[in-house]
């Protein structure tokens, strides 16, 4: 059952039940809904590196935190196809390009970024996009080229989020959301947990993204990677056990969603993957790195997928691939110009001259 009025009462019965029995009702749930052993794999492409003006305490590509992080301005086209091709060959059936924006601006690098759009679009890829705010015409130019997905992230829980980020607040984030949502585009929105936030913020998360009607499409459950230099360089590092309460309670809240194992698996062990997996996990970021840090590469993970009995999911399998073609909209230089209309002159005959 479907439901999107989760009470934290009821949510936080889940996420405390005794480990084991979390995990055999996840993975119940994930045999119900889904085809367990399909995990849709996504790479990342930071399109746009650092210089941030935002805050976020986690983040190495704020410019306020000095973190050593390799700036650079927007990439070309040319370079962002050479790299979806590479990962699709690797596997993935999609290209997530990322950018160190606080939002999105209506100028060329925007229409730049619409261009790449369409050309991972035209490889048969799904889009995913994540720049930050968006306003509602901004997403309808996005879902116009092709994107299949906007991810933009609530994070934590509404009362902690003022701990991490002082720069926007939490509304600002649910208006992006639904924002993407009215186009047809899909949602993704996760969070991060090990931000120092407690097991109630946890639960707080997952209740307004399990209220989200329809729910997220994807929810990407990161745990922290610590970057020095940022207010979070000393925390702690996540328990296994705690990315699989949340994974497994992400599952039963939302049993159509893709949850998508992300960051902090180069941490992490093939068994404790694993773990992850039977919890519902359904979906991961692939390739040697993620935006800026780590990640494990293709060959561990396809050596793991072959140990575990896991297959990697084709690009719009079970999607009607036609809605998110992109449209044929003319760009502001090609855009027919109209003829000016004809000004009627009248011509003073002889009579009127004098
Ligand atoms: N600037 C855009 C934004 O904030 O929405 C898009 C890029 S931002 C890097 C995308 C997401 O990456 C963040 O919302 C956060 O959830 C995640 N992230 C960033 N740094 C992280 C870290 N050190 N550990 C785990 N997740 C991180
Ligand atoms: C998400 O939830 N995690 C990804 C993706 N969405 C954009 C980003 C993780 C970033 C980890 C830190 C880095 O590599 O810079
Ligand atoms: Fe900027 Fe996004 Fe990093 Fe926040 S998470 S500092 S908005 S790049």
């Amino acid at each position: 059952m479907i439901k999107h009025d989760w009470t934290l009462e009821e949510i936080e019965a889940i996420y405390h039940k005794p480990l084991l029995d979390l995990m055999f009702e996840a993975a119940t749930i994930h045999r119900q809904n889904k085809d367990y052993a399909e995990v849709q794999i996504s790479s990342l492409l930071s399109i746009k590196t650092g210089g941030c003006p935002e805050d976020c305490a986690y983040c190495p590509q704020a410019a306020r935190y000095s973190t050593g992080v390799d700036v650079h301005k927007l990439m070309p086209l040319q370079a962002v196809v050479t790299a979806a091709k590479r990962a699709k060959e690797a596997g993935s059936s999609r290209l997530c390009m990322g950018a160190a924006w606080r939002e999105v601006r209506d100028n060329r690098d925007f229409d730049k970024v619409l261009n790449m759009v369409k050309a991972v679009n035209e490889l048969d890829m799904e889009v995913c996009c994540t720049l930050g705010m968006l306003n509602a015409d901004q997403a309808q130019k996005l879902a116009d080229a092709g994107l299949y997905a906007y991810n933009h992230n609530v994070d934590t829980s509404e009362d902690y989020y003022s701990e991490i980020i002082t720069t926007r607040d939490y509304k600002n984030r649910l208006d992006t959301i639904n924002n993407v949502r009215k186009t047809g585009m899909t949602v993704c929105s996760g969070g991060i947990v090990g931000l120092g936030e407690t097991h109630k913020d946890r639960v707080g998360m997952l209740k307004v993204l399990s209220n989200l009607n329809p729910h997220p499409e994807s929810v990407p459950i990161n745990a922290l990677v610590p970057i020095e230099g940022t207010p979070l360089a000393e925390q702690p590092k996540v328990p296994v056990q705690d990315m699989v309460r949340m994974i497994a309670t992400t599952r039963i809240l939302m049993p159509k969603t893709v949850v998508r194992l992300s960051a902090g698996r180069t941490e992490m062990s093939l068994s404790e993957q694993a773990m992850c997996f039977m919890a519902g996990a359904n979906s991961i970021f692939a390739g040697d790195k993620l935006l800026t840090t780590p990640n494990p590469d293709f060959k561990d993970d396809m050596e793991m997928f072959d140990i575990l009995g896991l297959t990697p999911r084709e690009a719009y399998k079970g999607i009607d691939r036609e809605q998110f073609r992109p449209k044929e909209t003319k760009s502001e230089e090609t855009k027919e110009v109209k003829e000016p209309e004809k000004v009627k002159i009248k011509i003073p005959t002889v009579s009127e001259k004098v």
